[in-house]
């Protein structure tokens, strides 16, 4: 089998091809064999250029993430960068495809850079807890300038060839295939058509405004790596062994917080979800698509469809609202280019792809339908016997129920093998995650088809089994009851809300029940038989958040402040006398509290691992990704202390891991 770097010569050129799959992660295998590749070129006379470029699918990804956490094995990758630089052979690097991180590090020690032109490149190290550690603060700067450096390695933006080369990043574009422009550029570096240089002997222009500015921006946020990474590229100004020292010293400071470990376990979080026991099944080929109810929900699926290509029919019996939704849904395509997100001919097409109607019967013949309709059971089975008399043998019949017992639906038809959950959130064609929920009798290629589809619409999918409210709304019910029981203990809810949002919450329990209105909280209260004193004594005055401008909050516009109506209410609902609470303490009984109910929903066997609650959480319920997930943060915790706040209720799986010495994680 050839190793990860194999060398073609061709006259005076040496094209270096960089070859591990499936992304070319600079592995210890890979920097090995580059390093060992460039000391025989370097010294050999009969070679005049080394050009790099990347096999597969693109240049180099970066760093090998897998081997974060373990002892590093050299050559590391600074060393790599400064063998390359330090080549008396001038060495250029050719670049297609993902060019990160330390990939693009290595491309901006070469001494010249051609970009294929879907090439992207980036610093995504801060979205992971760290800094470029392989001379990225520093060659950066001495290419684009401190401004653009600064604003690329904080935030971890992705760009385009044309902006790279713009930013002065990269030398030239070429179209073709990268061993063929490698050989091309090899050849026009020998004719002096290609000019080369050394990046660390370039100069960076002073520019104290950017460094400040950068600098007051990181230290307002609760991540740790962004200041760091302001602190390497401000010693991009020394010489750059000096620089090179400081960015490596910063560099170990990241890799040793704790956001590190939780922003990684994010990252896998975000791929460890589709190992599912149903991955040899062969998915169903959809290519027509029926949307039930053209509410919040059946617009914003139809979008997310329309999106990914698929045609939609929409169903939905009032006029007005059909007329509506149709309304809503181009202009969420409008919404959709503007972003970026789509083409304009990608959302012409969708457009194209958009039918609607009013009554089912215009569904029998597509392969997949996603109801939508009231969140009412009665209303569900009689929609799903309909559906099983209308559609076609095979199609799929998911089910969006926020909570609902999804065997019950099933059961209406003679087909529950072919019925399935497909929990979208809202706004369903911005949200990234789609929770798969598996009935009793869900047939396993029904199962795979979901996740097949959620790659498709380029979201997130996480295996559920059947309970009330799956994984999310299930621990969102807990915490938000834990939150209720904080404000009747003594904590203001506004003071619950901004301890959570300074922890890294997008958004507090009560902000977010006024957004998602009170009267819905309060029904599935009701359903499952509990009381909320607070939020019932608002609800009966009509206040529901802020679709009535008025909840825990008085809105106006997307600007809230605290609705001083509810204090009152609050003190008529305590039973004891109030307390006070730290933010500390109300991050720490919120998280716990979501932890339990993890922990429960993993006994039951509802989440298939403890990842797959985090992922839940992450990417459908605005968790702060440096804490990674309530079941990472119980493990950073430590089980015994965890199982100690608990007190009696711990789960049982949770006192066996504990007692066999073992954490959540290695349940992944
Ligand atoms: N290391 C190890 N595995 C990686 C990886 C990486 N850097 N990137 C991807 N994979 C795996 C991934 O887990 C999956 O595996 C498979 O590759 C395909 O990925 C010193 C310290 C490159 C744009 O942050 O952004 O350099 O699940 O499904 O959608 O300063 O992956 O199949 O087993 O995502 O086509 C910086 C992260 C590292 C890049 C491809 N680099 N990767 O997307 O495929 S830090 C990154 C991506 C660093 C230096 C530092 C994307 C992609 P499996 P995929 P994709
Ligand atoms: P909604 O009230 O906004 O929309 C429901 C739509 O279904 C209405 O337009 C109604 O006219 C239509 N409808 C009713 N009966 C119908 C029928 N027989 N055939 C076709 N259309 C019919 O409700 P929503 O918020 O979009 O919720 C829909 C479903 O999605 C519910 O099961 C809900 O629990 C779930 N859900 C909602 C959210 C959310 O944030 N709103 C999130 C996830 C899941």
């Amino acid at each position: 089998m050839p190793g990860p770097v194999t060398t073609t010569r061709s006259g005076q050129v040496a094209l270096v091809a960089l070859d591990n799959p499936p992304v070319n992660a600079a592995s210890h295998a890979l920097r090995s064999a580059l390093v060992e590749t460039l000391h025989t070129l370097d010294a050999d006379p009969q070679i005049r250029v080394i050009a790099l470029y990347g096999v597969g699918r693109g240049f180099i990804a970066g760093a090998d993430i897998r081997e974060f956490g373990k002892p590093p094995r050299d050559p590391l990758l600074p060393e790599v960068c400064l063998v390359l630089e330090r080549c008396a052979t001038p060495v250029i690097s050719v670049l297609h495809g993902a060019t990160l991180g330390g990939g693009f590090e290595v491309a901006l020690a070469t001494h010249a850079r051609v970009a294929l032109p879907g090439a992207l490149f980036g610093f995504p190290e801060v979205t992971l807890g760290i800094l470029p550690g392989a001379g990225g603060t520093q060659r950066a700067p001495r290419l684009a300038g401190l401004a653009p450096s600064l604003e690329l390695i904080t935030t971890g933006r992705r760009i385009g060839a044309e902006e790279a080369l713009e930013l002065g990043l990269i030398d030239r574009i070429c179209d073709g295939a990268p061993a063929e422009i490698a050989l091309q550029m090899g050849e026009a570096v020998l004719a002096g058509d290609l000019a080369t240089r050394v990046t660390g002997a370039c100069d960076v222009p002073p520019d104290q405004a950017a460094l400040e500015a950068a600098r007051s921006k990181a230290a307002a946020s609760p991540l740790f790596a962004p200041l760091r990474c302001v602190e390497a590229v401000a010693a991009s100004a020394l010489p750059l062994d000096a620089g090179l020292a400081q960015e490596r010293a910063l560099f170990n400071d990241c890799m040793a917080s704790p956001q590190r470990a939780a922003l990684i376990r994010a990252f896998f979080a975000e791929r460890a979800v589709a190992k599912i026991p149903e991955a040899e099944a062969t998915p169903r080929d959809i290519q027509s698509t029926g949307v039930l109810g053209a509410g919040t929900m059946g617009r914003g699926i139809a979008v997310a469809l329309l999106m990914a290509g698929l045609p939609v029919t929409l169903v939905e019996p009032k006029p007005a609202i059909r007329a509506e939704a149709e309304d809503w849904i181009m202009r969420a395509l409008d919404g959709a280019v503007a972003r970026g997100k789509l083409s304009t001919p990608g959302a012409e097409a969708a457009r194209a792809g958009l039918r609607t109607a009013d009554d089912l019967s215009a569904l029998a013949e597509v392969d997949l339908v996603i109801e939508a309709v009231f969140e009412d059971l009665d209303l569900k089975q009689e929609v799903f016997r309909a559906l099983d008399a209308t559609c076609k043998a095979g199609a799929i019949l998911a089910t969006n129920t926020s909570y609902l017992d999804i065997d019950r639906i099933a059961a209406a038809t003679a087909r529950p093998a072919d019925v399935i959950g497909l929990h979208f959130f809202s706004p369903a064609h911005i949200m990234r995650l789609l929770e798969v929920v598996v009935a009793r009798d869900t047939a396993p290629e029904v199962v795979r088809t979901g996740f097949a589809l959620a790659k498709r619409l380029r979201k997130v999918a996480v295996r559920a089994g059947v309970c009330d409210g799956f994984i999310g709304n299930r621990m969102l019910a807990r915490v938000r009851a834990e939150a209720d029981a904080l404000v009747l203990e003594g904590a203001t809810p506004w003071e619950v809300d901004a301890a959570l949002e300074a922890a890294g919450f997008a958004m507090g329990p009560f902000a977010v029940s006024d957004l998602a209105g009170l009267d819905i909280g309060q029904a599935g209260r009701q359903r499952r038989g509990e009381v909320a004193p607070v939020s019932d004594a608002l609800c009966d005055r009509g206040w529901f958040g802020r679709k009535t401008g008025r909840g825990y909050y008085l809105h106006k516009g997307k600007s809230r402040v605290p609705n001083p109506d509810v204090t009152p209410l609050i003190d008529a609902a305590r039973h004891t006398p109030p307390r006070s609470f730290t933010p500390e303490e109300i991050t720490t009984r919120y998280l716990t509290a979501m932890a339990a109910e993890g922990a429960q929903i993993l006994a039951e066997g509802i989440a298939l691992r403890p990842i797959d609650i985090d992922a839940v959480t992450l990417f459908g319920y605005g968790f702060p990704r440096h804490l990674g997930g309530p079941m990472h943060w119980a493990d950073e915790l430590g089980l015994g202390t965890f199982i100690d706040r608990l007190g009696g209720s711990a789960p049982e799986i949770l006192q066996q891991l504990h007692l066999e010495g073992r954490s959540l994680a290695d349940l992944n």
